[in-house]
């Protein structure tokens, strides 16, 4: 009895000495690529995140591609991590790596995009934006200016995210289901840009080689392939912004100054500064702290009149 007494106040006495030296939690984080300035800045505030929080960050780049996550997702599993972060470039076929996460014992917290799993619990929690909101918030804008446009049917067309993404499958819905109250907008065409200015660039090429109907609106579901898009219809001749009316997403530098120049009209704010959240909810999740299962950003949308205003207060 005495000897257990004292064992158990050694063990007291010893365990905040500890948990001081205590290693620093581990965090696995799979990104999606490097497509965008959107990209560029959620990675900076993941990186800049952890570092202040003291967390030891393992980071791996997927160039867009699935098989990569699933690589590095397993990489981490096999490292033991004590958390895994990630952002997946497409919405299904996570199940099996998911339930090797799980049985590992590895929480599993989703960034930025969202899965569809049959199983919810092999996720803790996802931590990012409305997609669907963002894009009935660009559908808005295009039926309040066709409210004000005289005459008949206002040609759209669409710069879709990579296919089968949370964001462009999102997007896309919230906007149909804003602009359908006007039969006046219609959108005769809609491709995949992946979410890049090049490709941006060359699939609104496409569109206006395609003579058969003059484009009123362009709705790009992020704003690189709008830039991409405004030096597209530059070169044909045209005046972005004037001929053709261009609606993005995500609310980069390059969009505010777009705006600025009277090139674009319009952006929806996606905030990709999650970091600080994330480091906090992962130090919440392995201190087995009970955390929500959908943690949403607050986020705005600006105008091209306001843009120069606002530039200087943009921190992405
Ligand atoms: O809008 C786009 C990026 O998943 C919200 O991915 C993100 C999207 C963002 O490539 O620019």
């Amino acid at each position: 009895m005495k000897i257990l007494r004292r064992s158990l106040l050694a063990a007291a006495l010893l365990t905040p000495a500890l948990s001081a030296f205590a290693a620093p939690l581990v965090m696995g984080f799979s990104q999606v690529g490097a497509e965008s300035e959107w990209r560029t800045a959620n990675t900076a505030s993941v990186k800049a995140a952890a570092k202040e929080a003291g967390i030891t960050l393992k980071f791996a780049d997927a160039q867009q591609k699935q098989e990569n996550q699933v690589k590095a997702i397993r990489s981490y599993i096999a490292q033991k991590v004590d958390v895994i972060a990630f952002s997946p470039v497409v919405e299904s076929g996570w199940d099996t790596v998911l339930k090797e996460a799980k049985a590992a014992g590895i929480p599993v917290i989703l960034t930025d995009r969202a899965v569809k799993v049959a199983d919810p619990s092999l996720y803790v929690t996802f931590i990012g934006s409305d997609f669907v909101e963002e894009g009935r918030k660009a559908g808005k804008w295009v039926l309040e200016r066709a409210a004000k446009a005289p005459g008949g049917a206002l040609n759209i067309v669409e710069l879709q995210g990579t296919v089968g993404s949370a964001p462009a499958i999102d997007r896309k819905k919230g906007f149909e289901e804003v602009i359908k109250a006007n039969a006046k907008l219609q959108i005769i065409r809609s491709q995949s840009g992946e979410f890049t200015r090049a490709k941006g660039k060359e699939v609104m090429e496409s569109f206006l080689k395609q003579r058969d109907k003059k484009i009123d609106i362009l709705f790009a579901h992020n704003d690189d392939m709008a830039i991409g898009a405004i030096q597209a219809i530059e070169e044909a001749g045209l005046k972005p912004g004037q001929d053709i009316a261009i609606v993005s997403i995500d609310g980069v530098r390059g969009a505010f100054e777009a705006m600025k120049a009277g090139k674009l009209n319009v952006t929806v704010e996606c905030n990709p500064l999650l970091g600080p959240q994330l480091m906090q909810l992962a130090k919440d999740i392995v201190a087995k702290k009970p955390v929500e299962k959908r943690i949403t950003v607050t986020e705005g949308v600006y105008t091209a009149d306001v843009a120069a205003k606002e530039l200087p207060n943009r921190k992405y």
